[in-house]
């Protein structure tokens, strides 16, 4: 990491800062990542991409600015990837996931806001995310009112877009998307200086199409039992899908991919057939948020799925790659990002849904509701989550936590407790 001093520095990072943050990531990611056992091999790429993640992408970042291209900051699904990556540009995921930096939020910020915002005003005011400081832009959007307050504050550190994001999806919110979506296209050929034409378009959908592909066989064999693939290690290919380069992301998934299918014919599994299966539904885990999936299977049970933005909301829609005209292509763009069902919508059943279709599909034991604190939005969608599961008989927890590793020990407790919930019911020995 050494050679990347001078990179950090002219990137104005708090080199001090930075040097603390990088020597406790490789002690958590080692207690917690290669210490798994029985890991796909393919899975050394991803300790490769979290061994460099301060340096080689960020480098590589450096490198397509220093030829003239643009690097584009987001928080939320709801920025079209496609359209940045039309306008010649690379497309990130601010550090959202850690506490680092968190105290020196909270003299700006109320202390009563969710971890996620304060994570990232605090790696932005402690100068510690080269994500943040590579970024030509930061796109924010107004879902929750946390975010888009803070937004307003954070323009007086960074340079901020924001898109305005609707509430409900009638017709004359869609117009108002499909607005935001032109809008959107406007900014990004503003920034690069490139114009977005019918063929950048077609080549940005099909490229993030085949990233979401590529995330969608990756899970499909998760539906089996044994599972092939720990759900920390798939949480972690989750994550890296919004910082890698993404034709190379793809490339990599899909070697994983036939690397757990083989397993599968194989009848090889991380953990023994009949193991608890558990689906977590809720907010995003950005990186380096390992918490609950960590707890959870040092408990015995396996994260199946995700049912959240770093999960299968990421993945499940696709852009319809059918027209001829750039309007089209926006239109298409428009419709497929309609479709998430964040719980910043209202109403927003499609979620409940998604939710119940993924117990099935994935032959799910129990539902772990995962929010964060002072989150509202999905804190309070809970109550509908919690009725739709119990009408299906499938056992669910809430879990309210934030980045600390505090409540760690109660936390395992009511999931030890929940588990054993499971194994009485259906006699599942752990
Ligand atoms: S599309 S889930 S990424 S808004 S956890 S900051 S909602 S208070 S992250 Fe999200 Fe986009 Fe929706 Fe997904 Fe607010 Fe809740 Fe915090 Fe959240």
């Amino acid at each position: 990491m050494s050679d990347y001093r001078e990179m950090w520095k002219e990137l104005g990072l708090d080199l001090e800062a930075h040097d603390q943050l990088m020597a406790v990531i490789p002690q958590v990611y080692g207690d917690v990542y290669l210490s798994q056992k029985n890991r796909p091999e393919g899975m050394s790429y991803l300790d490769f991409v979290m061994s460099e993640i301060h340096g080689l992408r960020i480098k590589e970042l450096n490198d397509l600015r220093a030829s003239g291209r643009k690097v584009v900051g987001t928080f939320c699904l709801y920025i079209p990837e496609e359209i940045v990556l039309a306008a010649g540009a690379a497309c990130v995921g601010i550090c959202g996931g850690a506490d680092w930096g968190s105290a020196e939020a909270e003299k700006i910020l109320p202390r009563n806001l969710c971890p996620l915002i304060k994570s990232f005003m605090g790696f932005k005011l402690t100068k510690v995310c080269p994500y943040f400081e590579s970024s030509d832009v930061i796109v924010g959007e107004t879902t929750c009112d946390g975010k888009k307050k803070t937004y307003e504050v954070l323009g007086e550190y960074a340079n901020v877009y924001v898109m305005h994001t609707p509430q409900t999806k009638d017709e004359s919110s869609r117009r108002l998307w499909l607005d935001e979506v032109e809008k959107f296209k406007g900014k990004m050929e503003e920034l690069t200086g490139k114009e977005i034409d019918l063929v950048a378009l077609v080549k940005g959908i099909a490229t993030v199409n085949a990233k979401r592909a590529a995330l969608k066989r990756l899970n499909e064999a998760r539906k089996v039992d044994p599972v092939p693939i720990s759900g920390k290690d798939a949480l972690l290919i989750q994550q890296v899908a919004f910082y890698d380069d993404p034709a190379r992301f793809t490339e990599m998934v899909n070697k994983i991919s036939g690397e757990l299918e083989k397993r599968i014919a194989d009848g090889i599994g991380v953990v023994k057939k009949g193991t608890p299966r558990i689906l977590v539904s809720g907010c995003p885990m950005a990186i380096p948020n390992w918490k609950l999936h960590h707890l959870v299977e040092s408990a015995g049970a396996v994260i199946v799925a995700e049912e959240a933005c770093i999960g299968h909301r990421y993945f499940r829609d696709m852009v319809s790659e059918s027209g001829t005209e750039a309007k089209e292509k926006l239109s298409a763009i428009a419709d497929r990002y309609m479709k998430l069902d964040c719980a910043c919508f209202t109403p927003n059943k499609e979620r409940l849904d998604n939710i119940l279709n993924l117990v099935k599909d994935y032959n799910v034991d129990g539902v772990i509701h995962y929010s964060l604190q002072f989150c509202d939005p999905f804190t309070v969608e809970y109550v509908s989550v919690e009725k739709a599961v119990k009408d299906a008989g499938i056992p669910v927890l809430k879990i309210e936590t934030d980045y600390s590793m505090e409540d760690a020990g109660q936390l395992s407790t009511r999931i030890e407790a929940f588990l054993e919930t499971i194994k009485e019911s259906q006699g599942v020995t752990l």
